[in-house]
């Protein structure tokens, strides 16, 4: 079967689901849509796509079937109304959640008789079919290697394994790292705010250094990190810690949140007085948890 004449099946039609559903049909799949809330299908029935009245009657539509609900306490709804219908196809769940949640799915679905890919979707629904959609992969190599072509419409695809649990892993990855830095971010712009200084001007010179310093900064502290060997990377952590004092005071006299910076200090604090003080910030990383 050819990729653009392979059946497909989109479960939910949010935000999300609309869109892979539009750039399956845009790319000439046969496509079979079901959301639980009847009519938001209309406007890719009128594209040419089946509107099925439960998401059974639409699994069994295609040999490909693509989930993207809101959360996982959706999909195990779902999936235990399509039960056995599911048997012999290949599902895709692009339903962001836990590498766990993607692990017992995985599990439903091989009790099920069906193969399983469990996927995340780091993009905006309009980027979707589209350079700027970044999707991650995980599960059934065989299942992936036979619809690999049919998924790449949706944008670049990495396949991290068969542990179904790994495109989760990257994808939560990701989002934290987002959210752990912006947070930092957002806490400093309040900073050049209380100094009369121009946020828009700051955040534009820190864009520059994450395209420019950042960029084999991280690679490094990556490597480290791997290696479990912290060469000083800005600097020796006894040389850093010295400007931790007056970083925080400054801070916290303009008002500005200090919770980050204080964990910093101790950990700094710390791995120099356990005689590490030569060595650079991802040495911190041996006092982290885990
Ligand atoms: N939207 C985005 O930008 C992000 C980008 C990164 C990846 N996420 C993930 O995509 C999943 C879906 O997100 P969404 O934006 O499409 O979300 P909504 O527009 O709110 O649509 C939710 C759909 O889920 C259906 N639904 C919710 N609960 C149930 C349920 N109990 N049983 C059946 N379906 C359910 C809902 O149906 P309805 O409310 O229309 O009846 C929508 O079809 C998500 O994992 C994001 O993390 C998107």
């Amino acid at each position: 079967m050819t990729t653009t004449t392979t059946p497909i099946t989109v479960l939910g039609l949010g935000q999300m689901g609309s869109a892979i559903a539009g750039t399956f049909l845009e790319s000439g799949h046969p496509t079979t849509v079901w959301n639980r809330t009847a009519g938001k299908g209309e406007t890719l029935g009128e594209a040419g796509a089946s509107v099925s009245a439960t998401a059974a009657e639409a699994v069994r539509a295609s040999p490909l079937v693509v989930v993207c609900l809101l959360d996982y306490e959706a999909v195990d709804e779902v999936l235990a109304g399509v039960g056995d219908a599911i048997a012999g196809k290949a599902l895709v769940n692009l339903t962001s959640g836990s590498p766990g949640r993607a692990r017992t799915t995985e599990r439903w679905a091989a009790e099920h008789g069906a193969d399983y890919i469990d996927g995340g979707i780091m993009a905006d629904p309009p980027d979707l079919g589209t350079s700027n959609a970044f999707l991650s992969y995980s599960g059934s190599r065989e299942a992936f290697d036979a619809h690999e072509a049919t998924l790449r419409e949706l944008g670049n695809s990495t396949f991290y394994g068969s542990d179904a649990g790994l495109a989760s892993v990257e994808f939560m990855a990701q989002v934290a790292i987002g959210y752990e830095m912006l947070i930092g971010f957002l806490h400093t712009l309040r900073l050049v705010q209380a100094e009369g200084a121009d946020v828009a001007e700051f955040a534009e010179r820190v864009a520059e250094s994450m395209a420019g310093g950042y960029r084999p900064l991280l690679s490094a502290i990556g490597k480290a990190v791997r290696d479990g060997e912290f060469p000083p990377d800005m600097g020796p952590l006894s040389v850093q810690a010295a400007l931790m004092d007056d970083l925080i005071d400054h801070r916290r006299s303009l008002g500005v949140d200090v919770t980050r910076m204080r964990e910093v200090k101790k950990l700094m604090d710390e791995r120099i007085a356990a005689g590490h003080g030569d060595e650079g910030f991802s040495s911190l990383f041996a006092l982290l948890g885990g």
